[in-house]
């Protein structure tokens, strides 16, 4: 396994947008663990594959208290099921140390694939449905800082490229 390097606001890269997984073999398993390692160790709740370059429409998260619940979505999507919103304080391991409040439609249906390419369905409410749209954000190029006002998100782009020079 392999702690992967996450890109962090404003890199470019985030902003591409992911094509499908078309193969489902064993190098797609390691990237998944990879992700896993990756994310728990970063203590995170949820990471996209475009977060860690790779560029294919996978994500992984764990909104789990006891960190034991490991989910997997290939190619997912989502038809929003309730136009009712809710927010959440939401953060990002690209957007490190910064947490602002987004609302989202409260409750999805999301269709996709697991490792093996076997499709699933799912009706996801709470956390778990703000973490889903939030990461599936990613592969399309998007990130919560876009749902902010342009000043909150410009005070937050400058913040990090400070960060970034001092540790370059
Ligand atoms: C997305 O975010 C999410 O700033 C996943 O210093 C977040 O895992 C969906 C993290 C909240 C719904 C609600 C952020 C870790 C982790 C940080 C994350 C940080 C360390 C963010
Ligand atoms: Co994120």
């Amino acid at each position: 396994m392999a702690i992967l390097q996450i890109l962090e606001f404003p890199d470019p890269r985030l902003r591409k947008i992911a094509p499908p997984v078309t193969v489902f073999d064993a190098k797609l398993e390691v990237l998944i663990n990879d992700m896993f390692e990756t994310m728990y160790e970063a203590e995170g709740i949820g990471l996209a594959a475009t977060q860690v370059n790779l560029h294919k429409r996978l994500l992984v998260l764990d909104t789990s208290e006891e960190k034991d619940s490991p989910q997997v979505f290939i190619n997912p999507t989502y038809a929003v099921i309730d136009e009712e919103l809710t927010e959440y304080d939401e953060g990002c391991l690209s957007v490190p140390g910064f947490y602002e409040t987004v609302a989202r439609p409260s409750s999805i249906k999301v269709t996709s694939f697991d490792k093996s390419g076997e499709p699933f369905e799912l009706v996801a409410e709470g956390i778990l449905s703000t973490c889903i749209q939030h990461e599936i954000d990613h592969l399309d190029g998007k990130l919560f800082v876009d749902y902010l006002s342009t000043l909150k998100r410009q005070r937050i782009r400058s913040k990090l490229e400070k960060e970034h020079k001092k540790s370059a």
